[in-house]
């Protein structure tokens, strides 16, 4: 039996300062990504996109930006994904900027728990995501998903999952990681969390980190991986809101992605800070495309 896959589009920008990232899931499909699964086998459902508030504008300050919108735009995304996943499809979040994994990744934890499965989580991102209310340099929801996530969140978006902390400290791995403000360091530190930074790419390669990061993943995982995509060097990735140079290469985040393929264990994933409004001629939606068809089995001899 083959899987359902299940597209779900989050046209937002307001975890974001910079706008854009709301005309994320449309240029996906402008790339051909339904098309482009179905040529691989699957069966494809388009649900279209989501609804949600409008992003105000909003000076810049250090306080939490846009709190209760974040709030509502995941509320409809955690729906949206235990929909898909109590209808045995396998969900995949078209972001949308990165604060709707949120949602996602509480639904996701909550039926891995509910069927007793072990959840893992690859975040592939420039950034670490892990600041909160009080240290976030920007007040954007979009650099804080993995601390609400790991429960030290705004009440409002913590305890989705039934639990405190929808993720255990050892649940997730970063990778490609190489901006990571001050405080986001002494977290990391102190909760001992697994980064797979640039660095590490650079002197062990791709495929030794992938080996690493994948180390314990087995048959009763639930693999999700949450795909930002300036963690693509912006090189081959423009079309993003705060890109970082010195990122994996297309041919690296190829192999990183043919890894997880392999496992047979990828079960969610998100695709997110797609910023068409700064994007060369939809390049890096087609990239994001190309990258999603090895992640979900495209081989050069086997297919
Ligand atoms: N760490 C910075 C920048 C940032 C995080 N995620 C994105 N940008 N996309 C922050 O604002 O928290
Ligand atoms: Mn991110
Ligand atoms: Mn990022």
């Amino acid at each position: 039996m083959t899987a359902t896959l299940q597209l779900i589009g989050a046209p937002t920008d307001i975890g974001a300062s910079t706008r854009g990232a709301g005309m994320g899931p449309d240029a996906l499909r402008v790339a051909g990504i339904a098309q482009m699964l179905a040529r691989l086998g699957f069966e494809v459902i388009d649900q279209g996109n989501l609804s949600g508030p409008a992003t105000p504008w909003i000076a810049p300050t250090t306080e939490l930006h846009h709190l209760d919108e974040v709030v509502a735009w995941n509320r409809a995304v955690y729906d949206a994904v235990n929909a898909a996943l109590t209808a045995s499809h396998l969900p995949i979040l078209l972001g949308g900027d990165h604060s709707i994994a949120v949602g996602s990744i509480s639904a996701i934890a909550w039926h891995a728990r509910r069927r007793g499965k072990k959840l893992r989580v690859l975040w592939l991102d420039a950034h670490s995501d892990v600041n909160t209310e009080t240290t976030s340099p920007s007040g954007n929801l979009h650099g804080m998903p993995v601390s609400c996530l790991l429960g030290h969140g705004p009440d409002a978006l913590t305890g989705w999952s039934g639990e405190r902390a929808a993720l255990e400290h050892d649940a997730i791995r970063f990778i490609g990681i190489r901006s990571v403000d001050a405080h986001e360091k002494a977290a990391i530190r102190t909760m001992g969390l697994n980064v797979f930074d640039m660095r590490h790419i650079d002197e062990h390669g791709m495929r030794t980190t992938m080996v690493e990061a994948l180390q314990d993943v087995d048959e009763d995982t639930h693999l999700h991986v949450s795909f930002d995509l300036d963690c693509l060097d912006p090189d081959y990735a423009p079309g993003v809101g705060t890109g970082v140079r010195g990122g994996p290469t297309w041919r690296e985040m190829q192999l990183c992605m043919e890894m997880i393929a392999d496992t047979g264990r990828l079960s969610s994933l998100d695709v997110v800070e797609l910023n068409p409004a700064l994007d060369v001629r939809n390049r890096t939606a087609e990239v994001a495309v190309e990258l999603i068809e090895s992640l979900f089995g495209k081989s050069t001899l086997s297919r």
